[in-house]
């Protein structure tokens, strides 16, 4: 038995950043709520194969075999969906993916929601949506979002088994482009699963930034469905620059940013002061993704891609949700 599937990346507006206690089930269940857009380009595609024979399960990502950590998570993830199908067989997963791996383009959203649906597909197990956005989440937490297409939500839950901890698809008539903007080359120094722990434990500001959170995420929908781009621009930077305000104040403090992030951030500060509608969010890496209208999106790009240091710019509008390529016997 085989299945392909393929997911987009998304790019949280209002960021998810920080776990909340799950009794020890690694549930992997977030602090806070998250609100996102799924793009049209960047993702991954993955093959997962059962084999009768083999003694353990094998990776291949963009054509290169892959062991230790890398393997482990992975198999770990293949542990919960052979526990749901009662499954025995291992598996053999091909993966590619367009997202820079590591780069700080959430190549781990993509990639987990791609193996949650091809792995389920493959074990013989047909998944709602929602039970497929929870499974993806066990994985990794934005890759609940990749689920669906467009604007989406990932509640928090208040559950301690994780039951009320999904993404949905947001409605709104709100059409938006994100700029994004590459701002550093190679992997990043500090992932986001250990970042985000690390400001958990030891900012003083992460408090603040739960309190604070769930006003954020109550603002974009509000943005959301009267269409307000302005309004979702501005609290989409809120949340990012609060996010990142943990990882300056950690002990000790580390840094997504590079010099060229803060040029990049200049520049669009400089398109809003010129009347164009234009706001940065940046994530567990040093890029710069610029949501904007998309009349305005060829203007935004030009402006970015002439800032010094900036290795390329890509436009992206909303983008589909996960969905199989292939399967078979
Ligand atoms: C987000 N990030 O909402 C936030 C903003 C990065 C910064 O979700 O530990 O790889 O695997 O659940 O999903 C990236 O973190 O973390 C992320 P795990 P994940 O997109």
């Amino acid at each position: 038995m085989f299945a392909t599937a393929y997911a987009h990346t998304n790019i949280a507006l209002v960021k998810y950043w920080g776990k909340r206690d799950d009794g020890g089930r690694s549930l992997n269940l977030p602090a806070v709520g998250s609100l996102s857009l799924t793009l049209d380009r960047f993702g991954t595609e993955t093959t997962v194969e059962l084999s009768q024979d083999a003694q353990g399960d094998s990776l291949v990502l963009d054509g290169t075999p892959r062991a230790g950590a890398e393997l482990a998570r992975v198999s770990a993830f293949l542990d919960r969906v052979r526990g749901l199908a009662k499954e025995r067989r291992y598996a053999s997963v091909t993966s590619r993916n367009d997202v820079p791996t590591a780069a700080g383009l959430a190549s781990s959203a993509s990639a987990f929601c791609a193996l949650a649906l091809a792995a389920t597909r493959a074990f013989g197990l047909t998944l709602d949506d929602r039970e497929l956005s929870k499974l993806a989440r066990q994985g990794s937490g934005s890759a609940a979002r990749s689920t669906y297409g467009g604007f989406v939500l990932l509640h928090r839950g208040e559950r301690d088994d994780g039951a009320d901890c999904f993404a949905e698809p947001l409605q709104t008539a709100l059409d938006a482009r994100l700029v994004v903007v590459r701002c550093g080359s190679g992997p990043k120094e500090v992932g986001s699963t250990s970042g985000m722990g690390h400001a958990q434990r030891t900012s003083p500001y992460f408090p603040a930034w739960v309190e604070t959170h769930a006003r954020d995420l109550d603002d974009a929908r509000a943005a959301l469905a009267a269409a307000d781009l302005e309004k979702l621009g501005e609290v989409m930077e809120h949340s990012t620059l609060k996010m990142h305000a943990t990882t300056f104040s950690a002990r000790p403090a580390f840094f997504y940013w590079t010099p060229t992030t803060l040029e990049a951030l200049a520049r669009v500060r400089a398109l809003r002061a010129g009347g164009t509608g234009a706001w940065a969010t940046m994530d567990a890496g040093p890029h710069v993704k610029v949501l904007c209208a998309p009349a305005d999106a060829a203007r935004v790009a030009a402006a970015l891609g002439e800032v010094p240091g900036v290795f390329g710019v890509d436009v992206a509008g909303p983008g589909p949700g996960a969905r199989v390529l292939g399967s078979g016997a």
